[in-house]
């Protein structure tokens, strides 16, 4: 076996106990919880691609066309030799729109959890990509990572679309900005997507999708944790809920219990009484000013965002220092 084989397995090692520590903390806790990180087996993010394609979820075709639009002006930013790091990189399509526009960028350092999928994508880079160096980090960008020892002679970017940071608690999306003006140093510009602060009817919609692929999405959570740790979720008793809480401006999804009952998760036995929830997910929405206000605190200043017409959207952009 090789040395790369026995750490991608000892990796695999830690997450899957790291995965069963957080549900059987978020299932014991009251409310109960569990993280929207775990939405994205490979099921999960299947799901997630069909939401960016429903008619009523509005954000990944308002970030594309801002990208589309406005990735030159984004590139203008940069200097010359410059490593974009992608937070949660995914497909990495939204950063394929910033090579596309920015000659500058000599190195592409996509940091995800799913090693297997960082893996295929950089091949792709690769070979669409010839000059550029393909940096593929594996790691949970909420957790102090390192970047690759060959950057220390490049400027640096952070690119973190999809309005990610919006799962964020306010106080971890400023701890998050904090660990990334850490890591990208001095004058790093970084380039965030924000989904905005709209109309309730807007954004309940894009969480309620007519097709109930979201309710899919959300219910796929209890299908990984049956596959994965042995649990016995029946999926036909829970239900998918989302609203707009308006106070803490964001979109909660929840799932809820049809009726009393008990589960078994690794071996223990959970209790539900009848339409109890668990929180599944967090989506804080912002305006361009409460961003920058944010973003500010933590050792950020806003140097530009661009907005789609029907300014439901926004990609900013960052320079680290105040
Ligand atoms: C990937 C976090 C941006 O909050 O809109 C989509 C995830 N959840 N539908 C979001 C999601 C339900 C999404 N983010």
């Amino acid at each position: 076996m090789s040395i790369q084989s026995v750490v991608a397995r000892h990796l695999s090692e830690d997450r899957s106990s790291a995965f069963a520590r957080d549900v059987i903390e978020g299932l014991a806790a009251r409310p109960k919880r569990l993280s929207p990180k775990y939405f994205y087996d490979e099921a999960g993010s299947r799901l997630f691609e069909q939401i960016t394609e429903l008619p009523e979820y509005y954000p990944t075709r308002c970030e594309l066309a801002i990208l589309r639009a406005h990735a030159a002006d984004m590139a203008g930013l940069l200097p010359a030799q410059t490593a974009l790091i992608e937070f949660g990189s995914g497909s990495s399509k939204k950063a394929r729109l910033m090579l596309d526009a920015a000659p500058a960028i000599a190195a592409y350092v996509p940091v995800d959890i799913s090693s297997q999928w960082l893996t295929q994508e950089a091949t792709r880079l690769r070979r669409d990509y010839p000059r550029l160096a393909v940096l593929p980090v594996a790691a949970d960008f909420t957790q102090a990572f390192r970047l690759p020892r060959s950057l220390a002679t490049l400027a640096r970017a952070g690119f973190f679309p999809g309005s990610t940071i919006g799962n964020f608690e306010p106080h971890q999306a400023s701890a998050f900005l904090q660990h990334a003006a850490r890591i990208l140093g001095e004058d790093a510009i970084l380039i965030v997507g924000i989904d905005l602060v709209k109309d309730a009817e807007i954004l309940t919609a894009a969480y309620n999708d007519a097709a109930g692929v979201t309710a899919n999405f959300n219910l796929n959570l209890l299908a990984r944790i049956n596959r994965e740790l042995g649990a016995d979720f029946d999926l036909t008793t829970f239900s998918h809920q989302a609203f707009y809480n308006r106070e803490r401006r964001r979109i909660e999804m929840h799932l809820a219990s049809r009726r009393r009952q008990q589960v078994s998760v690794c071996g223990r036995m959970i209790e539900f009484g009848e339409c109890e929830t668990i929180h599944t997910e967090n989506s804080y929405k912002y305006t361009v000013e409460s961003f920058g206000a944010l973003a500010r605190g933590c050792g950020w200043t806003p140097v530009a965002a661009w907005s789609d017409v029907e300014g439901y959207f926004s990609v900013q952009a960052l320079r680290a220092g105040t």
